[in-house]
């Protein structure tokens, strides 16, 4: 009997370590480098759940970071601007309101749900809320909640991107509230397994929405910028690499800049020296 008492603890020890469950399609900032991508690794990137249950609820009045990180961290990982994992690694690219699969791995099913969501971004480097999320929950037809029961391991979901929506550097957020505790709702009052506060997970993923010039996989791509005020555009230089290895300075990614005149200049004059000796000809 002990015996047993002991393998049951040291097997509810073990599920804890192993944490709950990642994003995988497309890969979270802390799951990305088990596909390959160059982005430090997190080994417990089945474990961004707010810094735990009493530290969202006892400590942080249920306040959690964007993609699962601890509210109070100072610097969350999983978050741009400083965020070690948030490196603006673009992890997939999709059309405008393309239907998308998104995949979660559950490493330890506590039921529940899924919602998610996505932030409208085209820098790498800007500071997101989750009030950028709110305005796009993801939908299937008219679903947005899915409810996660106990046989899922591998758990796909299909989406519609929002209509309309183009991004460079779009984030897409996977929320997991479980439901496997006993709460209280907050509304009726009553209790309930599943009800009120339960442990919740989040992930982030980069993605490009619309851009075919996007390299998945590429680090802090180009800020598209518009023609337009130098100085502006300059200060914007300063904190983006063009190199894939980051070794561009920002006096060479000046010269490197005016793209658009050197590709554009050629293609006109071309035209115009085709349509002079067109008008000559005739
Ligand atoms: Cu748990």
């Amino acid at each position: 009997m002990l015996q047993l008492r002991t393998i049951f603890i040291y097997s509810a020890i073990v599920m804890m370590v192993n944490g709950h469950g990642r994003l995988v399609q497309p890969p979270s900032r802390s799951t990305m480098w088990r596909f390959g991508f160059d982005n430090p690794r997190n080994y417990n990137d089945n474990q961004l759940f707010c810094g735990g249950f009493s530290v969202q609820y006892g400590e942080n009045g249920g306040k959690c970071g964007i993609c699962g990180d601890n509210y109070k961290d100072t610097v969350r990982e999983n978050e741009a601007p400083d965020g070690k994992y948030a490196n603006g690694v673009i992890v997939a690219k999709y059309d405008v309101g393309e239907k998308i699969d998104i995949k979660v791995r559950l490493t330890a099913n506590h039921k529940g749900w899924f919602e998610y969501r996505l932030c409208q971004n085209d820098d790498p480097k800007k500071r997101l809320t989750q009030e950028c999320f709110d305005k796009h929950l993801l939908t299937d037809d008219n679903k947005y909640r899915f409810v996660i029961t106990k046989s899922m391991e591998h758990v796909t979901h299909s989406v519609a991107l929002p209509a309309g929506v183009k991004c460079r550097n779009c984030v897409l957020q996977w929320k997991y509230n479980t439901g496997n505790s006993w709460g209280t709702d907050p509304i009726t009052s009553l209790g309930c397994i599943g009800c009120g506060k339960q442990e919740q997970f989040y992930a982030c993923a980069d993605i490009s929405i619309g851009y075919n010039d996007i390299k998945v996989g590429e680090k802090n791509q180009e800020v598209f910028v518009p023609v337009g005020d130098v100085d502006e555009r300059t200060e914007i230089n300063k904190t983006v690499n063009y190199e894939p290895d980051g070794s561009c300075a920002p006096c060479n990614c000046k010269l490197d800049q005016p793209n658009i005149s050197s590709v554009s200049i050629p293609k006109i004059s071309y035209f115009l020296t085709v349509a002079l000796s067109a008008f000559l000809i005739f």
